[in-house]
């Protein structure tokens, strides 16, 4: 069992023995709170909120549930268990044992690395800072701010690296973390998802269903680096992110579930009559959400992408998976877009080329569990219709198919035909408009549901869902 210290800062990391970062940190955490007290939950910050800390990194302690309001919350700094003897796992010096330091020669790139990590963390805290005034019960109100917490944490997780291992770099690029704002035109968040506005409940819910699941895939594939501290720091940082994909996956499901019994009540099965979500507008949502979320992955031809696989920085997704962890022969055959015409062709890559897609493939399986999961609660309620992952061509700004226009088939479209369409794709302004008009006012009575969304089957830690999750007092 880690226990975690009682410090200013808890920690697993014996930071009081290490003067010179500690002082770094202690520096850097009244900036963190400032940043939080200007860019966290709006609105809120004097509340108790019943969330989860961890108190040691074992399977008992980091689940620990009680009344905090957020601003006090412990953010810290947590490392999984060191793996005795590990060696690194693929690439050029597989079998060699890992580096406690940062090699010389890989020190940019690793820094890059874990600062477009880092960035993604407060970026969307950022994004959702106003959906406390929205929320459509105490219980989400209180995931909502569970979540946000986290991924404080992450930033955190993230900025250690940062000070500990990159020297005065390191000491910039956490202030820098601090200092770039989502959707802000002069210093924009690094990555294209996390400058996107998150307004509304329906969006919330599609972005921690999609997008802290391209986090999962991310930190999976960081957690297999040969850079030891951070493959550890990210094997702890899964463990939380298991439930912001919870929030968003249950979230979905039910709003579904409203949204079926609504249609057996409406005329026409028009759900927008009694307030609640048609399913064509949670399509739309999933499209937007889904095909933002692809592009976190790269691009599908990527020489960045292969240098981390053959420095040993980044892997795929549970690398013991794959048989050959070199990858120095093989292709992956994908469909590219030809130069100028747009027309599709097979192209065999370089599989190091094309680790972007290897994790890509596995990201996309695991939404489609989760939209299946979606699927059967309509089935189950007696609708036949069904939500579905568009193309991954589909609406893409980054990579081979970005610049170009599909339909969430992934049939060509011209620019025109897309400039026709695209309202029926993806959320249109009065579609938009429609989701905000029922998210007018918070629903703070305990146990009272908006009416667009079913409860939760259950509450937090055993508690009941009509449990009061957030106190003005404490
Ligand atoms: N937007 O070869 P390419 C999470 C840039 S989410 C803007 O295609 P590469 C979380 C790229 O940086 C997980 N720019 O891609 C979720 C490069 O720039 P330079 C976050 C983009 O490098 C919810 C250029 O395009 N973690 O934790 O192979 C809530 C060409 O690059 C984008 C990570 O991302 C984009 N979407 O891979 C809270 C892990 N995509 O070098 C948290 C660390 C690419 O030409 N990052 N570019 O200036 C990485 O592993 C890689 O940086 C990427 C890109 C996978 C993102
Ligand atoms: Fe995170
Ligand atoms: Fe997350």
């Amino acid at each position: 069992m880690t226990a975690i210290s009682n410090e200013k800062i808890p920690n697993n990391v014996n930071l009081s023995e290490d003067k010179k970062l500690q002082r770094a940190l202690e520096q850097w955490q009244p900036n963190f709170l400032s940043w939080w007290n200007d860019m966290g939950p709006e609105g809120f910050q004097a509340h108790n909120i019943y969330l989860r800390t961890a108190i040691s990194t074992d399977v008992e302690g980091w689940a620990h549930y009680d009344f905090v309001r957020m601003p006090e919350y412990r953010w810290g700094i947590f490392l999984a268990d060191a793996v005795p003897e590990r060696k690194i796992g693929f690439g050029d010096m597989m079998g060699q044992p890992v580096w406690q330091d940062v090699p010389g020669e890989h020190r940019n790139t690793l820094r890059r690395l874990i600062v477009t990590q880092g960035d993604t963390e407060p970026a969307s805290v950022e994004q959702q800072r106003m959906l406390g005034h929205s929320c459509p019960s105490l219980y989400d109100m209180r995931n909502l701010f569970q979540v946000n917490v986290e991924e404080g944490r992450h930033l955190w997780a993230m900025v250690y690296l940062l000070q500990r291992f990159f020297g005065r770099d390191g000491r910039e690029e956490a202030e820098g973390l601090l200092e770039r704002r989502s959707g802000n035109q002069d210093k924009p968040r690094i990555l294209g998802a996390f400058n996107e506005p998150i307004s509304d409940w329906l969006s919330f819910m599609m972005f921690t269903m999609f997008t802290d699941r391209d986090g999962k895939y991310q930190l999976l594939a960081l957690a297999e680096s040969g850079f030891d501290p951070l493959s550890r720091t990210t094997r702890f940082m899964l463990t939380e992110e298991a439930h912001h994909m919870f929030v968003g996956e249950t979230g979905v499901q039910r709003i579904a579930q409203r949204t079926a019994a609504l249609m057996k009540e409406a005329k026409n099965e028009d759900v927008r009559t009694l307030g609640g979500i048609d399913l064509t507008t949670l399509q739309k949502y999933l499209n937007l959400w889904y095909s933002l979320s692809l592009d976190l992955f790269g691009s599908e031809i990527s020489t960045n992408a292969a240098s981390f696989f053959a420095s040993g920085l980044k892997g795929r997704a549970k690398e013991e998976k794959f048989a050959d962890h070199v990858a120095m022969e093989g292709v992956y055959s994908m469909d590219v877009p030809k130069v100028g015409t747009g027309e599709l062709i097979r192209e065999d890559v370089p599989l190091r080329s094309a680790m972007n897609e290897v994790l890509r493939d596995g990201y996309v399986d695991d939404c489609q569990r989760g939209v299946d999961r979606w699927n059967k609660v309509l089935r189950e309620a007696g609708i036949s219709h069904e939500l579905k992952l568009p193309s991954r061509r589909f609406h893409r700004q980054q990579g081979v198919f970005s610049g170009l226009h599909f339909d969430p088939d992934g049939k060509p479209l011209s620019k025109e035909q897309w400039e026709a369409k695209k309202d029926d794709f993806l959320p249109s302004a009065s579609d938009r408009a429609y989701v905000k008009s029922l998210q007018g006012k918070a629903i703070v009575e305990p146990g009272q549901m908006a009416n667009w969304i079913a409860p939760p089957p259950r509450g937090v830690n055993a508690k009941p869902v009509e449990f009061e999750y957030v106190r003005t007092e404490a």
